[in-house]
């Protein structure tokens, strides 16, 4: 077989065997549930190889999707075992009347990539034709009310007034957990004496503990889970009681794109008050994430919202505005360069010119620890998605190579070591997976 080829086979494989029939998990053993943006990203990949189960995947995850719109960051599978915490830490139909009582979930989110998915998944089945195609069609309106609700929901109660960026009261709702774009924050989170004793069963999953969060970042994410229960799972109490808040630039500028997506897809289903809304949201989305560009590094920053002060850690959220599009030429060339620059993708000392999570000249730099160093597949591939549609195809295309070359050793990391290539944390990580079929799927 040749090379893309041979990726391509493993990769759906790869899915597949990570697939319970229902959902696919976001990798077999650390995390044996469907995560929300994972399951998107799954989604994609799973386009180009079988459209009926890349549209259940996301009709699995919809089924978890709260009363109020919120679409939980996790929907458990019952019959899985093996992750922390679950269904009966959450408790979420327990504490919240808006939480289903089945499928069990999580009670925060993750960051808006849905419509995206089904952006991308409309575009493979049309590009198919016949009744796939069709078929297409007739499900993208049917979950249409759903994204609508998920994005009046994040607009209506997340959106903070103030700053406009969308509110987090957890670092996991970031999907970038541990990144120190979250330290200043989390450093003012003081873990109460209620905490319930706990074993963590991520470390028994990874070749070295060093490669995930510390026992102390644990405590704190297990704290404000508690805090959310207290309140539960409510954004308006969330404001007056939680102790961590930021307003988080990227998940905003995915919101943004994602809004412009799902507007289309109103215009297209003739409703255009809806796609009138979302325009707005996405406006105003929009113009968050370019009011928090820094003009000293020309990266986006964070604010903490309880101190209301920007956080200005060099990690790869400053490409917020890559993401979200129609940004001001001169901002996009001046991205696009330091992107590919040394301080980020080109620096000297890496295996593949590759942007880390975390740049490699900030003091905050790991470069073996989870979202405070490696490289993720799966962010390359929402910057390349991102910039091909910004009319930078040629740096799409470089990042799409490189992490090609990155794939071919075929074990499908969840992050990898910028320096020595090293893949790290869990292997045969759904979404990375998605992101090398979709990538390859371009191609051919
Ligand atoms: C990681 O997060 C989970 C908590 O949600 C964990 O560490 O247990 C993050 O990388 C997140 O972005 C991702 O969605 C999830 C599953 O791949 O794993």
């Amino acid at each position: 077989m040749t090379g893309s080829l041979s990726i391509a086979a493993r990769a759906a494989y790869i899915l597949r065997d990570n697939s319970t029939g229902l959902i696919t998990k976001a990798a077999p053993a650390l995390y044996p549930h469907q995560w929300s943006w994972d399951a998107a990203f799954n989604a994609i990949g799973l386009a180009a190889v079988d459209l009926p189960r890349a549209r259940l995947e996301l009709d699995s995850l919809f089924s978890g999707q709260w009363r109020n719109g919120l679409l939980p960051h996790i929907v458990f599978d019952p019959a899985a075992d093996g992750y922390w915490p679950g269904p009966a830490q959450w408790e979420c139909a327990t504490l919240s009347e808006e939480a289903p009582s089945a499928p069990a979930t999580s009670g925060i989110i993750d960051p808006p990539v849905h419509a995206i998915a089904v952006d991308r998944i409309l575009a493979v089945a049309r590009a198919a034709g016949g009744p796939e195609a069709e078929r297409t069609e007739a499900w993208a309106a049917h979950l249409y009310p759903k994204l609508l609700a998920w994005h009046r929901f994040l607009a209506r109660d997340r959106a903070d007034k103030q700053t406009g960026l969308i509110t987090l009261f957890h670092g996991w709702e970031s999907g970038t957990d541990n990144s120190p774009r979250w330290d200043a924050p989390y450093a003012a989170v003081e873990v109460g004496p209620s905490l319930p004793s706990y074993v963590r069963k991520d470390k028994a999953h990874v070749a070295n503990a060093g490669q995930r969060p510390t026992d102390r970042e644990y405590d704190r994410y297990l704290w404000l889970v508690e805090e959310a229960k207290r309140a539960s799972y409510d954004a308006g109490l969330l404001r007056q009681t939680g102790s961590f808040q930021v307003g988080d630039v990227l998940f905003t500028a995915i919101f943004a794109r994602a809004c412009d997506l799902l507007a289309k897809l109103a215009v297209h289903l003739r409703k255009a008050n809806d796609a009138a809304e979302l325009k707005d949201f996405a406006a105003e989305a929009r113009a968050a994430v370019f009011c928090h560009v820094d003009e000293a590094s020309g990266l986006a920053a964070d604010v903490d919202l309880r101190t209301e002060t920007w956080l200005r850690t060099e990690t790869i959220a400053g490409f917020a505005p890559l993401i979200a599009g129609g940004m001001p030429l001169e901002l996009r060339r001046r991205q696009v360069d330091m992107l590919l620059g040394q301080r980020w993708a080109g620096h000297p000392s890496f295996k593949y010119a590759l942007p880390p999570s975390t740049s490699p000249c900030s003091s905050a730099y790991n470069p073996a620890c989870y979202w405070r160093g490696p490289v993720w597949p799966v962010f390359t591939w929402l910057l390349t998605w991102a910039l091909s549609r910004s009319s930078e195809p040629g740096a799409a295309s470089a990042l799409r190579e490189a992490s090609l070359a990155q794939l071919a050793d075929e074990t499908f990391a969840e992050y990898y070591h910028p320096v020595t290539g090293e893949p790290l944390g869990s292997l045969h990580q759904s979404w990375t997976a998605a992101a090398a079929l979709d990538w390859l799927f371009d191609e051919a």
